[in-house]
């Protein structure tokens, strides 16, 4: 069985490569998005990829995953720092979940260095830029492997 794998980009993240490239660097969301297609092909998985400015979709998506996916790789942007329905949704899913952060949030405001996601993530990659992505899928080929 090939494994699907979700990739969730929150809001603003559809504007990479436009602004900000010393924080978030110079890749489109389109090019990481090809990037994790080449690297799930490689690793034998599926990748669906998807960015929404709206939690309400997010959360949908992720309550719909639990029927057709393996595994979740979600930079939730903002939402991270702010959203409880994101977290449930994804404790309430339980799907393997590696959160990803183009930015190291650590080392950025502090409002930033709080995850509400981190909680349901069994692994947090951040301030890699877009090779996160392909870590993250790495790991979870090895996870879903595993189960
Ligand atoms: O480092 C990350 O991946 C973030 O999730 C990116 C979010 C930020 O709110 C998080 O704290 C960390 C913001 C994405 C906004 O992306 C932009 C890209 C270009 C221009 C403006 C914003």
């Amino acid at each position: 069985m090939t494994h699907k794998i979700l990739i969730l980009n929150g809001p603003n993240l559809n504007m990479l490569g436009e602004r900000e490239p010393e924080i978030y660097g110079g890749d489109s969301l389109e090019a990481i998005g090809v990037a994790c297609q080449h690297r799930g092909q490689t690793l034998g998985m599926s990748v669906d990829f998807r960015q929404s400015n709206d939690e309400g979709e997010l959360v949908t998506w992720i309550q719909s995953a639990a029927e057709d996916f393996s595994g979740i790789v979600v930079n939730g942007g903002a939402y991270s720092h702010t959203s409880i329905a994101i977290l449930d949704a994804l404790r309430a899913v339980g799907l393997p979940t590696i959160e990803v952060h183009l930015s190291n949030i650590y080392r950025r405001e502090s409002y930033r260095n709080h995850s509400y996601i981190s909680q349901a993530a069994l692994g947090v990659i951040c301030g890699l830029g877009a090779q996160g992505y392909l870590l993250a899928l790495d790991a979870l080929a090895r996870i879903v492997e595993e189960e």
